[in-house]
């Protein structure tokens, strides 16, 4: 009968090399069941034949491939691509080893933008990624916490995940903790819907500051069309969630923020001279507990200074029909804020430099709590001004003294709605992540 079953499997095309035996599904696709390598020891060459073996069924097809309920541990880097109708499910915990920091520093693969690079690049055309709530991603990122010192950016560290080349799939019901960097980026693709995801990036040690997450964002997207979020709870030190370039009809709804930045647009207008949009995003139905912002935009000035991670500016474009909708704020700084000042490692100055245009932005049904007095603070550009900015139904209040903050200031704001501007940015907010 096992004979059978592994014939089968070579008949069906797949490769029986591994303790990943290819069985046959009930729809006439092959199975993968892979089992972890004994001893907590490197499970990504198994977990690599799983893919190898049942990742791309025939046409007309769907295979599967289970990750049982048991730790996997990954000390390698994986690289599945090209995936084709397949069912992956995650009932356990993959754990990544990073014992051995040289080792990511030199072999992380680079993800596709600002000379970044990731643990696992991952992608195809009809997947669908299941963890029911319980399957989990442990990026055991306190090491690199502790590595890293608070640099920002830090070249070679690996991203979790990067969703690329990915069309038509679904991912849902996962755990991400403790992300090595940037949690996962949606990247080169397009049709993807991800929902039910759980992350939270807290540093061991960051209680006392000593070692700060950094750079631990909840999803990017980038070159992405139609993706949409749903129902996810982010709790970490930096963006919950950030459309950037090229990121075009984007959903976010029913999600809850914790602790970090808040929905980030941008960062954008890092590639000197390049042109980049983020056009129909709506964020709606959003919690945002003691974020930075509910939610906000940012863009590189127009003055190219360093190379990207951490410089780059001069990009235009535009990001355009921005909606965000029933956002409730618990103790957040400013419940929305453009900048368009972002520059070379946190430097100061060129506000009034970029060309990158931002219109066709609607804030209505924001309620709760801000810390300060500042509504919203418009720091777009002289080079370039925002137009068309409307507020309606913003009912806040104070969260220590319970009155209702007045403040909103802009520079370089035509055709605001629902609102005055009350005076110019009291202070210049670049928003570079440390
Ligand atoms: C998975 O395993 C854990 C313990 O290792 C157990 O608590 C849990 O109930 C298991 N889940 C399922 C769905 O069997
Ligand atoms: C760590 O990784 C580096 C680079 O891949 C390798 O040369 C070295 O042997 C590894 N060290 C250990 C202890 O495995
Ligand atoms: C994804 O789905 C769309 C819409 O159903 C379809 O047009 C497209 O061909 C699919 N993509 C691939 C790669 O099959
Ligand atoms: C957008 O993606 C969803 C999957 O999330 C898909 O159902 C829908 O058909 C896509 N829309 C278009 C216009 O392709
Ligand atoms: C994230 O993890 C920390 C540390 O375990 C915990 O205190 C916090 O409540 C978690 N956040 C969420 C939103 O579950
Ligand atoms: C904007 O994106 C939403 C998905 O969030 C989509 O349903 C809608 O059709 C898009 N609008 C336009 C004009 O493409
Ligand atoms: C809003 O989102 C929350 C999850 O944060 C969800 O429980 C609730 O059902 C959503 N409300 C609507 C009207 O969809
Ligand atoms: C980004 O989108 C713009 C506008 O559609 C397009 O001109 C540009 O080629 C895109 N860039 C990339 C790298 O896809
Ligand atoms: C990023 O890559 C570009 C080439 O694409 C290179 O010129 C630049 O030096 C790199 N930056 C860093 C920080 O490595
Ligand atoms: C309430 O607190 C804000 C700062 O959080 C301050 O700007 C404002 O003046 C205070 N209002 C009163 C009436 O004390
Ligand atoms: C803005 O100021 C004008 C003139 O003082 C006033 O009529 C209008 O009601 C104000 N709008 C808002 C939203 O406060
Ligand atoms: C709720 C949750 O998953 N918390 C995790 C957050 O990260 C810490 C380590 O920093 C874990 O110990 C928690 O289990």
């Amino acid at each position: 009968m096992l004979l059978l079953l592994i014939l089968l499997g070579f008949f069906l095309g797949a490769h029986a090399r591994t303790t990943t035996k290819p069985t046959a599904t009930q729809s006439g696709g092959v199975s993968c069941t892979v089992r972890p390598v004994a001893g907590g020891r490197d499970s990504a060459g198994v977990i690599r034949n799983a893919f190898e073996s049942c990742g791309s069924a025939k046409a007309g097809h769907r295979n599967r491939i289970v990750f049982e309920n048991t730790t996997y541990t990954i000390a390698s880097v994986l690289d599945t691509t090209g995936l084709k109708d397949v069912d992956i499910e995650l009932h356990g915990t993959l754990s990544w080893d990073n014992s051995n920091i040289s080792y990511w520093l030199e072999n992380s693969l680079p993800m596709g933008y600002q000379n970044q690079s990731t643990a696992w690049r991952f992608g195809g055309d009809g997947i669908t990624f299941q963890g029911y709530g319980a399957g989990t991603f442990n990026g055991n990122g306190d090491a690199w916490y502790r590595f890293i010192n608070g640099r920002s950016n830090y070249p070679r560290r690996p991203h979790q995940l990067t969703i690329t080349g990915t069309t038509n799939s679904t991912f849902e019901g996962l755990n991400f903790l403790q992300s090595q960097m940037w949690t996962m980026t949606v990247i080169h693709s397009s049709n993807v819907l991800l929902q039910d995801i759980y992350v939270n990036n807290t540093s061991k040690t960051g209680v006392s500051n000593l070692a700060p997450t950094v750079n631990t964002d909840g999803a990017d997207t980038i070159y992405a069309n139609n993706i949409t979020f749903r129902r996810w709870i982010v709790d970490n030190g930096d963006d919950a969630i950030s459309p950037k370039a090229n990121s075009t009809n984007i959903l976010i709804e029913d999600s809850q923020f914790y602790r970090g930045s808040g929905i980030a647009l941008g960062s954008i207008g890092q590639y000197d001279d390049t042109f980049e949009i983020i056009d129909n995003v709506t964020c709606r139905n959003i919690t945002s507990h003691r974020t930075k912002y509910g939610a906000y935009i940012k863009t590189w000035t127009g003055i190219n200074k360093g190379y990207p991670p951490n410089g780059g500016g001069g990009g235009y474009g535009y990001a355009q029909n921005l909606v965000f909708e029933d956002f409730k704020l618990v103790d957040v700084q400013k419940a929305f804020t453009i900048t368009q000042c972002t520059n070379f490692e946190g430097n100061k100055g060129d506000c009034d430099t970029s060309k990158f245009n931002i219109r066709n932005v609607s804030l209505s049904d924001f309620s709760g709590t801000i810390r300060t007095d500042i509504v919203t603070t418009l720091q777009c550009s002289a080079a370039s001004p925002c137009r068309n900015i409307e507020f309606s139904n913003i009912v806040l209040e104070n969260s220590s003294n319970h009155t209702t903050p007045r403040q909103y200031q802009c520079d370089s704001v035509k055709r605001a709605a629902g609102f005055n501007c009350t005076g110019p940015p009291d202070g210049e907010d670049n928003a570079f992540k440390k």
